[in-house]
């Protein structure tokens, strides 16, 4: 299938490099299972699971025939005073698969709303139990929560906030665990840096407990390069949590829906924060959804007031779209059909020995994986940041293979569908692509 590429002026692409691209558009047609198709027809393996959420593969006939369905026979219900049967069906077969307690869901259609969602439930619950002096918010430098203020306010990827002004207020950011001196070229979990959690209690010290409503982190940093939690680290943040009454926000939006082996990351690190925030992988990719989800109390903590009042001002037009919960529901019943919510845990070994069997090629500095997550760190060159990596990404995908690249690592995040000969082809690739940037 050729597509008509002789106008590419008008669309303005989102995080992309746009005057490179339109000089050689890179467009794809088709995908199914592990494999995208451009324009030309070539095959390109998906390394990255479209951008981390195309978790049971491309095309999966369930999905596909659910959002068929639904368009034909419900196409748009209103979300505010009305509801529709798969918005609730939905939520309870999401609220059965997360960590204890995190059983209230709240719709979102994205990441990033995801993220000014939880965020604003944090504060809201602070002030509806009295303590209306929590207002703080906590971020992680190098975090990514998106793209929306809070998300941004919050989030510590210097070129995601330098060129938007001043933010939001009373935000303040505990320091990132990527420490390579002691841990590169960690197989799994890193073992050093449990004691980066203590830069919260500086801050509480500075703050005051009194004024801090939340800490949000993702149990892995994807976007900013891979960041595995060091061992401990996690809980460490879960105990100075409870010890100040703060709340603490998973932002799972990357770590969701089986990419560590588990459906969540709370699971495979063993930690359960009070609001967790996905999307992505809560459609397998095809319709755009994300979700908060909330421990009860939080939610029980607005059913308040007199009955025929809204509890919690906030919503938007299509959360709950039935498009999306449709997708949702069929994304459920494909990852329990081929197991794939517990897969990366059985693949992840494999996958780091491949990863890992990379760590002395030309210029690699640093090799990350968890489950089905993999990041490649490289030696920048000298006075150009993020051009060596963006050389091997387009090798690549001249060879037929999509990674990712965020300023000089590589991530591949492959669908959790992946065998063990994509996962060949993959490293083969990525080797060759190495070798000739050398
Ligand atoms: N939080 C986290 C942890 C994310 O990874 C978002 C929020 C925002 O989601 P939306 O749906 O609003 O994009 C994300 C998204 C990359 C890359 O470079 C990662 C994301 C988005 C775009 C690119 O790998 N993650
Ligand atoms: N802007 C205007 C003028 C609107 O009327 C609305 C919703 O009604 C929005 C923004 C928010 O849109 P959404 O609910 O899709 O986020």
């Amino acid at each position: 299938m050729s597509a008509d590429v002789s106008k590419l002026d008008a669309y303005w692409m989102p995080f992309t490099a746009n005057r490179q691209f339109k000089q050689a558009p890179r467009l794809l047609t088709q995908a199914d299972g592990m494999f995208f198709r451009d324009d030309k027809g070539r095959e390109v393996l998906d390394g990255i699971a479209g951008l981390w959420c195309v978790n049971a593969g491309h095309n999966r006939p369930r999905i596909v025939q659910a959002i068929q369905q639904q368009a034909a026979e419900l196409d748009f219900a209103p979300p505010f005073q009305m509801g529709h049967p798969k918005a609730f069906e939905l939520a309870e077969r999401l609220a059965a698969l997360t960590p204890a307690g995190l059983n209230r869901v709240f719709f979102t259609n994205s990441g990033s709303e995801s993220v000014e969602t939880a965020l604003k439930m944090a504060i809201a619950y602070h002030r509806v139990r009295g303590e209306a002096s929590r207002t703080r918010l906590i971020g992680r430098e190098r975090g990514y929560h998106g793209v929306n203020f809070g998300g941004i306010s919050v989030g510590g990827m210097v070129a995601n906030r330098k060129m938007f002004g001043s933010l939001l207020a009373g935000v303040d950011h505990i320091r990132h665990t990527h420490d390579p001196a002691r841990n590169a070229f960690s197989v799994g979990i890193p073992p050093h840096g449990a004691e980066f959690a203590d830069d919260l209690e500086r801050l509480v010290q500075l703050h005051d407990a009194s004024t801090i409503a939340a800490v949000i982190v993702e149990p892995v940093a994807g976007s900013t390069g891979v960041l595995i939690p060091p061992a401990g680290y996690l809980q460490r943040l879960r105990d100075i949590c409870d010890k100040h009454g703060i709340l603490l926000i998973f932002d799972e939006v990357i770590t969701g829906f089986g990419r560590t082996g588990n459906p969540f990351g709370a699971q495979t690190f063993g930690v359960t924060p009070d609001l967790m925030t996905v999307a992505k992988g809560i459609t397998n990719g095809c319709v755009p959804m994300g979700a908060v989800f909330a421990q009860q109390k939080i939610h029980d903590a607005f059913m308040t007031g007199p009955e025929h009042l809204i509890e919690f001002f906030h919503g938007y037009t299509y959360s709950a779209h039935p498009l999306a919960c449709a997708a949702g529901i069929a994304t459920l019943d494909t990852y329990a059909d081929d197991n794939l919510l517990t897969r990366a845990a059985r693949m992840q070994d494999e996958f780091a020995a491949a990863l890992h069997s990379l760590r002395d090629e030309p210029n690699v500095i640093d090799v990350r994986n968890i489950g089905l997550v993999g990041g490649v760190e490289l030696k920048p060159l000298d006075g150009q940041p993020a051009k060596r990596a963006f050389n091997i990404f387009l090798d690549c995908w001249e060879q037929g293979l999509l990674i990712r690249t965020t300023g000089d690592t590589i991530a591949l995040s492959p669908p959790l569908i992946i065998e063990s000969s994509h996962i060949e082809r993959i490293i083969d690739t990525l080797r060759g692509a190495l070798r000739r940037a050398a």
